[in-house]
Protein backbone atom coordinates (compact mmCIF):
# COMPACT_ATOMS: atom_id res chain seq x y z
CA UNK A 1 0.00 0.00 0.00
CA UNK A 2 2.97 2.26 0.91
CA UNK A 3 4.03 1.98 -2.61
CA UNK A 4 0.53 3.17 -4.24
CA UNK A 5 0.30 6.08 -2.21
CA UNK A 6 3.95 6.89 -3.45
CA UNK A 7 3.18 6.00 -6.83
CA UNK A 8 0.04 8.45 -6.75
CA UNK A 9 1.54 11.34 -5.07
CA UNK A 10 4.79 10.69 -8.00
CA UNK A 11 2.07 10.94 -10.73
CA UNK A 12 1.22 14.22 -11.08
CA UNK A 13 4.58 15.50 -12.34
CA UNK A 14 5.05 13.04 -14.49
CA UNK A 15 1.56 11.42 -16.19
CA UNK A 16 -0.61 14.30 -15.68
CA UNK A 17 -4.60 14.86 -14.52
CA UNK A 18 -6.42 11.62 -16.75
CA UNK A 19 -3.66 8.76 -15.43
CA UNK A 20 -3.58 10.14 -12.05
CA UNK A 21 -7.19 10.03 -11.16
CA UNK A 22 -7.08 6.13 -12.14
CA UNK A 23 -4.52 5.07 -10.30
CA UNK A 24 -4.93 7.16 -7.25
CA UNK A 25 -8.97 6.15 -6.98
CA UNK A 26 -7.54 3.25 -5.30
CA UNK A 27 -7.73 4.20 -1.83
CA UNK A 28 -7.11 1.50 0.89
CA UNK A 29 -10.78 0.19 2.11
CA UNK A 30 -10.33 -0.79 5.89
CA UNK A 31 -12.47 -4.17 7.44
CA UNK A 32 -12.84 -4.98 10.50
CA UNK A 33 -13.40 -8.96 10.96
CA UNK A 34 -15.00 -9.54 14.45
CA UNK A 35 -14.59 -13.18 16.23
CA UNK A 36 -17.80 -13.57 17.48
CA UNK A 37 -20.22 -16.44 18.84
CA UNK A 38 -23.97 -16.59 18.46
CA UNK A 39 -25.45 -18.32 21.93
CA UNK A 40 -29.24 -19.84 21.94
CA UNK A 41 -29.96 -20.50 25.87
CA UNK A 42 -33.12 -22.09 26.90
CA UNK A 43 -33.76 -25.11 29.84
CA UNK A 44 -35.44 -28.91 29.51
CA UNK A 45 -37.79 -27.05 32.71
CA UNK A 46 -38.68 -23.96 30.86
CA UNK A 47 -39.79 -21.11 32.59
CA UNK A 48 -42.36 -18.01 33.14
CA UNK A 49 -41.23 -16.99 29.27
CA UNK A 50 -40.20 -20.13 27.60
CA UNK A 51 -41.78 -23.18 27.10
CA UNK A 52 -39.07 -26.09 28.14
CA UNK A 53 -37.10 -27.59 24.93
CA UNK A 54 -35.99 -30.79 25.27
CA UNK A 55 -32.27 -31.51 24.58
CA UNK A 56 -31.28 -32.22 21.10
CA UNK A 57 -30.37 -36.10 20.47
CA UNK A 58 -28.52 -35.54 17.34
CA UNK A 59 -24.88 -34.62 17.14
CA UNK A 60 -23.40 -31.87 15.69
CA UNK A 61 -20.53 -31.70 13.26
CA UNK A 62 -17.05 -32.28 14.80
CA UNK A 63 -14.30 -29.23 14.34
CA UNK A 64 -15.46 -26.89 17.80
CA UNK A 65 -17.59 -24.30 15.63
CA UNK A 66 -21.07 -25.84 16.85
CA UNK A 67 -21.09 -26.61 20.53
CA UNK A 68 -24.20 -27.70 22.35
CA UNK A 69 -23.62 -27.86 25.88
CA UNK A 70 -25.70 -30.48 27.79
CA UNK A 71 -28.05 -29.54 30.35
CA UNK A 72 -26.60 -28.46 33.61
CA UNK A 73 -28.88 -29.41 37.39
CA UNK A 74 -31.37 -26.71 36.60
CA UNK A 75 -32.03 -27.93 32.41
CA UNK A 76 -29.99 -25.30 30.88
CA UNK A 77 -29.10 -25.94 28.15
CA UNK A 78 -27.12 -24.12 25.33
CA UNK A 79 -26.36 -23.61 21.67
CA UNK A 80 -22.53 -21.81 20.52
CA UNK A 81 -21.92 -20.94 17.07
CA UNK A 82 -18.57 -19.39 16.29
CA UNK A 83 -18.24 -17.40 13.37
CA UNK A 84 -16.74 -13.89 11.53
CA UNK A 85 -18.68 -11.37 11.17
CA UNK A 86 -18.70 -10.32 9.16
CA UNK A 87 -18.41 -13.55 6.78
CA UNK A 88 -18.75 -12.01 3.92
CA UNK A 89 -16.62 -8.97 2.05
CA UNK A 90 -17.14 -7.80 -1.78
CA UNK A 91 -14.67 -5.84 -3.44
CA UNK A 92 -13.15 -5.06 -6.71
CA UNK A 93 -9.86 -6.54 -8.33
CA UNK A 94 -7.17 -4.40 -8.11
CA UNK A 95 -8.77 -2.08 -4.81
CA UNK A 96 -6.02 -2.39 -1.79
CA UNK A 97 -7.72 -3.84 1.06
CA UNK A 98 -6.96 -3.93 4.76
CA UNK A 99 -8.37 -6.37 6.66
CA UNK A 100 -8.28 -6.00 10.81
CA UNK A 101 -9.00 -9.38 12.39
CA UNK A 102 -10.33 -8.76 16.20
CA UNK A 103 -10.35 -11.18 18.25
CA UNK A 104 -13.97 -10.64 20.48
CA UNK A 105 -15.26 -13.92 21.72
CA UNK A 106 -13.51 -17.27 21.67
CA UNK A 107 -10.09 -17.05 23.97
CA UNK A 108 -8.23 -17.97 20.66
CA UNK A 109 -8.14 -18.66 16.65
CA UNK A 110 -5.78 -20.30 14.26
CA UNK A 111 -7.04 -18.22 11.33
CA UNK A 112 -5.62 -19.05 7.54
CA UNK A 113 -6.58 -16.49 4.59
CA UNK A 114 -6.06 -17.92 1.35
CA UNK A 115 -6.27 -17.06 -2.16
CA UNK A 116 -5.20 -15.32 -5.41
CA UNK A 117 -2.13 -13.24 -3.82
CA UNK A 118 -2.61 -13.89 -0.53
CA UNK A 119 -1.28 -17.14 1.86
CA UNK A 120 -1.29 -15.80 5.80
CA UNK A 121 -1.76 -18.41 8.42
CA UNK A 122 -2.06 -16.58 12.35
CA UNK A 123 -3.25 -17.34 15.63
CA UNK A 124 -5.42 -14.62 17.37
CA UNK A 125 -6.36 -14.42 21.18
CA UNK A 126 -9.41 -11.75 22.36
CA UNK A 127 -8.48 -8.07 22.26
CA UNK A 128 -5.85 -8.17 20.05
CA UNK A 129 -5.85 -7.28 16.53
CA UNK A 130 -4.17 -8.66 13.23
CA UNK A 131 -3.71 -6.69 10.15
CA UNK A 132 -3.32 -7.86 6.47
CA UNK A 133 -3.26 -5.55 3.75
CA UNK A 134 -3.40 -7.26 0.08
CA UNK A 135 -4.84 -5.81 -3.23
CA UNK A 136 -6.39 -9.25 -5.09
CA UNK A 137 -5.41 -9.00 -8.58
CA UNK A 138 -7.60 -11.06 -10.20
CA UNK A 139 -11.58 -12.00 -9.91
CA UNK A 140 -12.40 -15.00 -7.62
CA UNK A 141 -12.50 -15.80 -3.51
CA UNK A 142 -10.38 -15.60 -1.04
CA UNK A 143 -11.42 -18.10 1.94
CA UNK A 144 -11.17 -17.07 5.51
CA UNK A 145 -11.31 -19.63 7.76
CA UNK A 146 -10.12 -20.76 11.59
CA UNK A 147 -9.10 -24.52 12.04
CA UNK A 148 -10.02 -24.27 15.46
CA UNK A 149 -13.78 -23.84 14.84
CA UNK A 150 -14.87 -25.98 11.90
CA UNK A 151 -17.12 -25.34 9.86
CA UNK A 152 -18.79 -22.29 10.95
CA UNK A 153 -16.30 -20.09 11.67
CA UNK A 154 -15.32 -19.15 7.72
CA UNK A 155 -15.72 -16.10 5.89
CA UNK A 156 -14.99 -15.00 2.08
CA UNK A 157 -13.64 -11.95 -0.11
CA UNK A 158 -15.84 -12.29 -3.51
CA UNK A 159 -13.09 -9.92 -5.61
CA UNK A 160 -15.07 -8.68 -8.72
CA UNK A 161 -13.70 -7.93 -11.85
CA UNK A 162 -12.79 -4.80 -12.39
CU1 LIG B 1 -12.06 -19.60 15.76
Amino acid sequence: MRGIAALCVGLPLVVGIIAVSSACSAEVRDFYIKTVHIDGTTSTKGDADHKAEPFPTAPMPEGGGLVLSKPDEAGKWRMRAFAFEPAQLVVKAGEPIRLHFVGIQGMSHSIHVKGEGVDERFTLTRGNMHTLELTPEKAGVIEIECYDHKPSMRGEIVVLAQ
